[in-house]
């Protein structure tokens, strides 16, 4: 499993997040395709992307997401992963609008709960509102699974054909109010996939980095980045999301696992 090249994504600024609790926090499509770029280089091959509009708040608008797109492009060749949960609270029909630029990848969520104070919603008939708009528009979903349950919800809604057939996994652990980000959760979900479904981790705050490690050591993929996480050691933030993939980096090369090429993610996704 060392063989197999790692895929790391990199969420580069999220919705939740503001500038007042991150100082560095790329919001201009200018800022968002530096920061893409500079992720990229550092090893990334997707970029889970949300937008800001003009005043820093997060954004599911069409246009903004194609000028960021489209910017991103010109500076390196990725994968742009469109956010379609967006905020919470996030109405459903602006979550889906950005899937008409036909991303090549998407999330999807895969079911409700409780995000910090709030509720994060996706109920039955929001999955299957975004399966079809994914569907309609050929994007390859990421499901992005919040709780053991969840994976519950995509067996039983692959059978009632709501959700694509063909998808990549990724666990969130450690938002308060979902899975804990104990590397023992990991063991017992990844233990519920098929063999070879690709799926990666994405660690909430200080769960970020040792999943990080158990996912590198199991041949899973990675997720890092600011949305995510924002500090680089406890009292010091981040400075970049970049700063972060390199770390990610460092510890696959110890053990000898190549980095993901953008060319072998499409590969290894079936993109
Ligand atoms: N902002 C979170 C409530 C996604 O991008 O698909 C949802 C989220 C998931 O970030
Ligand atoms: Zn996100």
């Amino acid at each position: 499993m060392f063989n197999i090249p790692l895929i790391i994504t990199c969420p580069i600024v999220g919705a939740e997040l503001s500038k007042k609790e991150y100082q560095y926090l790329p919001c201009s499509p200018d800022k968002l395709a530096v920061e893409a770029e500079k992720a990229v280089n550092a090893g990334a091959s997707i970029i889970h992307l949300h937008v800001r509009d003009n005043l820093g708040n997060p954004s599911q608008d069409v246009d903004i997401f194609k000028e960021v797109t489209n910017k991103i492009k010109k500076k390196c060749d990725c994968i742009v992963q469109f956010s379609t949960g967006g905020a919470v609270g996030t109405p459903l029909k602006k979550r889906c609008a950005p899937l008409v630029l036909k991303p090549e990848m998407a999330t999807l969520s895969m079911g409700s709960l409780n995000f910090n104070s709030e509720i994060y919603e996706n109920s039955e008939n929001t999955i299957k509102t975004i399966a079809t708009a994914l569907i309609k528009n050929n994007v390859m979903p990421e499901l992005e699974i919040f709780d053991y349950g969840m994976i519950d919800t995509v067996y039983s809604y692959l059978k009632k054909n709501f959700i694509p057939k063909k998808f990549h996994i990724n666990f969130v652990l450690g938002v308060q109010g979902g899975m804990g980000g104990h590397f023992r959760n990991l063991v017992i979900l990844t233990e519920r996939l098929d063999p070879d479904q690709t799926w990666s981790v994405g660690g909430i705050g200080k769960f970020q980095l040792p999943l990080c490690m158990h996912s590198i050591a199991m041949g899973g993929h990675v997720r890092m980045g600011i949305e995510d996480n924002i500090y680089y050691r406890k009292n010091e933030l981040a400075k970049s999301n970049a700063q972060l993939i390199k770390r990610a980096v460092r510890i696959a090369k110890e053990i000898d696992r190549p980095i993901a090429t953008v060319k072998q993610t499409r590969e290894i996704l079936g993109l």
